[in-house]
């Protein structure tokens, strides 16, 4: 496998500026016939002319090659490798254009990768980026060869495959002929890079809309999916009005073509794609309905519709010079998805599940041998890179530009870039120059957040001296991960509470931090009533840990405070998770835990009437995930955390059963008989009464206990009116082993869960999911023999995901002390990858970060990766992940 470096980067010797591509759909074969436009690239670094097309030989085979309509001939004129058609210059040279014509075969029905042309179901469609298009046709297969598709014609059979989509425009179509084959051509007036490039062909449903841009454009919107499922869309189509509507308000970026496709695929290795007028998407991004999809699902779901649809302008507009530039799109589309969530719903619900998503994801890639910049410096697989840290650290450093230089300064920088880069092939150094040059803003220092890896640790003290009425800050940055870091330009969003009257002492500002270590002084206008407590990284202000160095009685006044007044909600939330974290940490030391702070700031959230939000609510109610905690560990005890948190989790619900079951009734009585709706209150009311369920059957010490816990938890099952209170009961019940009484309980509700989702695929994976995260002891066992599930398949990432890929996130049976959950996985992982690299090195990240376990564990993860690391044709995908982890 090559290793590919940033600093190699060289533009190309010729570009291609126009294609046609013409598919002729048959089953067991597809061709593909492409006329490329080839011009000399004038500003190119490359010494040797050669026109360089990449192609995949597994996928492409090469029928035929013309060039200007002369034959040419392998060797002479050209050369093929496994991974490139290079046509040698001496075939153009004193030609300042000509036109390359080849035609190639492949199999769509063979490619279980899902990368470049494939087969789902009974339709055909295409995953281009980062690297399919060369599993499809010879092309210069890289972001900056930003091309036009003029005419791109699909036939297939008629009565199959009624259904004939590609980017942009419909040219034109033709009626079933008299072998019972139609055809249609469409044509994208955008100039494009090939990862953009879409086909879809099908027997397909649709819902159709319309939405009219600000300058009086009328889009055609259409969402596609098996017809079974037409009746799963709607969320997803009101989702797409808003987000359009959403860009031109907060960025005046309006859509740019009369159609809007959107289809949903069963078989997608990702999340959906923004493939330039004709999204395709991971149906369980796509379809939602009240029967079928959980609260978290239409999030979901409206989350990611914006995200493709964002992508229009940051991506497809404005794309990528190279791979290594990824964030560019990515963490920009990202932040930008965030921000249409939080202004959808709530916008501090949206930043609490955002934040809590990087600490228990992107905070543990980072402490790992995956470990890279948002902008990375090499690969072997880019889609290797299409993780956490690129992503959700990306969003974060976006936000920090915003926070820095303000919503309307963002804004400036924003449109400079847009003024500046449309209809090219940017870097993230453009963009910063954007942000810099619109707002006159100094952002060198900056960059060390695309140059450099690690979460940094900010520690703060502070001190109050009433002789002079001045209040001090004291901070220090430092990431442990990667001592060499030179520190970084952290905001710091910061504000300073009386503890006793709740008062903000000193206006909420952006502190910049930039050196290793600096104090910060303010001067009070009057003495505090009671002490000055510090609001600091207020809504998570950079994605850093950050950490009080004020003695252990002081931090636990200090948190109480901010649970009780601080302005800032996130903070809020986060310093009664402050609080539960150094109770479930105490308990795992196995030290008498005090839990006075942490019983009084559960009260209050249970209480408080200022707490309007249900939502808000319920996330204080809810202890840190493991994943989370994990991060604050040096190394990992994957039980004894789970114990602690389920230790202190039953002490809270001992302690507050009254007050958690007279809100569950309280709640329970407000919903009953209310439509169902999915909106923010709504939501929240689910949220809270689930937490509140979580809570009233976490008592069970006795079989009795455990039996009542089923039992309201059975019932709560039956009498639900939607996914999310049936999968909120199931997972209790799931949990439910040793006593008979209960277990009854808990198979009749699986077994009719199964039974209502009547073969539902979506539905399905959450019963497959379930089961597969549960605290049972045997849960391993559970798991084994729910592969051999006739509904189970590898061959479905998703339900791959469902059952392999939720049990490595059940971190406790996962990492049972004697290993056989990382056999489990690791055979897997072998099976896998010869199907599809892309899930199984993914999956494989589980066991990479063997470091942060005990030596026994470490021994075991280290085991089974040096087997995979054998497997005969590995795939450079697992092989990259596996090698570095045990470099
Ligand atoms: N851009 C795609 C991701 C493609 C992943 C390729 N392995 C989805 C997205 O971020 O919108
Ligand atoms: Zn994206």
């Amino acid at each position: 496998p090559v290793e590919i470096f940033r600093s190699d980067y060289k533009s190309p010797a010729n570009w291609v500026t126009e294609v046609t591509l013409d598919f002729d759909i048959y089953s067991g074969s597809t061709i593909v016939k492409s006329t490329l436009s080839v011009v000399k690239n004038e500003g190119s670094t490359v010494e040797k002319g050669d026109l360089i097309l990449d192609g995949d030989d597994s996928s492409v085979k090469l029928k035929e090659i013309y060039l200007d309509g002369e034959k040419l001939n392998s060797g002479s004129d050209y050369t093929l490798t496994s991974s490139q058609l290079i046509v040698h210059s001496s075939c153009f040279t004193g030609k300042s254009s000509f036109k390359l014509e080849t035609t190639v075969s492949i199999v769509p029905e063979d490619n279980t990768q899902l990368s470049g042309f494939y087969k789902s179901g009974s339709m055909y469609c295409s995953q281009c980026e980062a690297e399919g298009f060369r599993r499809i046709t010879y092309y210069p297969d890289r972001p900056d060869n930003m091309a036009k598709f003029t005419h791109v014609k699909i036939t297939a059979d008629a009565d199959s495959y009624p259904i004939l989509l590609s980017n942009g425009n419909l040219v034109s179509t033709t009626e079933k002929d008299g072998e019972g084959r139609h055809s249609a051509v469409w044509e994208d007036p955008f100039p494009k890079p090939s990862y953009l490039f879409a086909v879809v062909v099908g027997d397909l449903g649709s819902i159709k809309d319309s939405y009219t841009t600000t300058s009086g454009r009328n889009v055609h919107l259409e969402i596609f999916s098996e017809k079974e499922n037409v009746g799963k869309l709607d969320y997803a189509m009101e989702s797409l009005k808003n987000s359009m509507k959403w860009d031109e308000d907060k960025f005046g970026l309006e859509y740019d073509l009369d159609i809007y496709n959107v289809v949903a695929v069963n078989d997608f290795n990702m999340g959906a794609m923004e493939n330039k007028g004709l999204n395709v998407f991971n149906t369980a991004y796509v379809l939602a309905d009240q029967k079928t999809a959980t609260d978290g699902d239409f999030e979901r779901v409206e989350g990611v519709i914006g995200h493709e649809y964002f992508h229009n302008w940051t991506g497809n507009r404005v794309t990528c010079r190279d791979w290594f530039q990824l964030t560019l799109k990515e963490g920009l589309t990202v932040f930008r998805d965030q921000e249409f969530s939080g202004d959808m719903g709530s916008n501090d619900v949206t930043r609490i599940e955002n934040v809590k998503g990087l600490r228990g994801r992107q905070f543990a890639e980072d402490a790992g041998p995956m470990s890279h910049p948002i902008r990375p410096e090499s690969y072997v697989a880019i889609d290797n890179f299409y993780t956490a840290t690129v992503y959700s650290k990306g969003a974060e450093v976006i936000r920090m530009y915003n926070t820095i230089l303000g919503e309307a300064g963002f804004r400036k920088g924003m449109d400079l870039y847009f003024e500046r880069h449309d209809g090219s092939a940017a870097t993230c150094d453009d963009f910063r120059a954007a942000m810099a040059d619109a707002n006159e803003a100094d952002l060198e220092q900056f960059s060390r957040w695309y140059t450099q890896k690690g979460t940094p640790t900010v520690k703060y003290s502070s001190s109050y001296d009433p002789s002079t009425s001045t209040f001090t800050l004291d901070l220090s940055q430092h990431t442990a991960s990667a001592p060499d870091n030179e520190p970084f330009h952290i905001p710091v969003a910061f504000g300073v509470i009386d503890s006793e009257t709740g008062a903000e002492l000193v206006e909420s500002q952006v502190l910049h931090f930039k050196e290793a270590s600096k104090s910060f002084e303010f001067k009070l206008s009057s003495d505090p009533k009671g002490t000055a407590v510090p609001s600091v990284m207020r809504g998570f202000s950079a994605p850093v840990k950050i950490v009080s160095e004020a003695s252990p009685a002081t931090q636990k006044t200090d948190l109480l405070t901010l649970a009780a007044y601080d302005t800032d909600g996130f903070n809020r939330w986060e310093a009664g998770q402050k609080l539960y974290t150094e109770a479930i940490f105490t308990q795992l030391a196995g030290d008498d835990v005090n839990l006075d702070g942490v019983y009084q700031a559960f009260e209050q959230t249970l209480t408080s009437p200022k707490i309007s939000d249900d939502s808000i609510r319920a996330y204080g109610l809810m202890l840190p995930s493991e994943s989370g905690l994990a991060e604050d560990m040096d190394i990992i005890d994957p039980i004894g955390l789970h114990d602690a948190r389920t230790a202190i989790k039953k002490k809270l619900a001992r302690k507050f059963q009254a007050g958690v079951a007279e809100l569950y009734d309280r709640l329970t009585k407000e919903m009953s008989g209310a439509p169902f709706e999915v909106n923010s209150k709504a939501v929240g009311k689910r949220r809270l009464r689930n937490t509140c369920l979580d809570y009233a059957c976490a008592n069970k010490d006795t079989d009795e206990e455990v039996i009542a816990s089923a039992q309201l938890a059975h019932k709560h099952y039956f009498e639900a009116n939607c996914m999310t209170d049936q999968v909120a009961a199931m997972s209790i019940l799931s949990n439910v082993h040793g006593v008979p009484e209960a277990e009854k309980l808990r198979d009749e509700v699986l077994s009719k869960f199964f039974d209502d989702a009547n073969g539902d695929a979506l539905v399905l994976n959450k019963w497959f999911t379930i089961q597969a995260v549960s605290s049972k002891p045997d849960v391993l066992e559970d798991v084994i023999s729910l592969t051999s599930h006739p509904e189970f398949t590898m061959t479905n990432p998703n339900r791959c995901r469902s059952l392999i890929g939720a049990f490595t996130a059940n971190s406790a049976a996962f990492h049972a002390e004697d290993g056989a959950g990382y056999k489990f996985i690791g055979e897997k992982i072998g099976i896998l990858d010869a199907m599809n690299p892309q899930i199984a090195s993914r999956m494989v990240g589980c066991l990479i970060s063997f470091k942060r376990y005990d030596e026994n564990r470490a021994t075991k993860m280290r085991a089974e990766l040096s087997k995979i690391l054998e497997i005969e044709g590995l795939s450079p995908d697992t092989f990259e992940i596996v090698s570095k982890a045990l470099s």
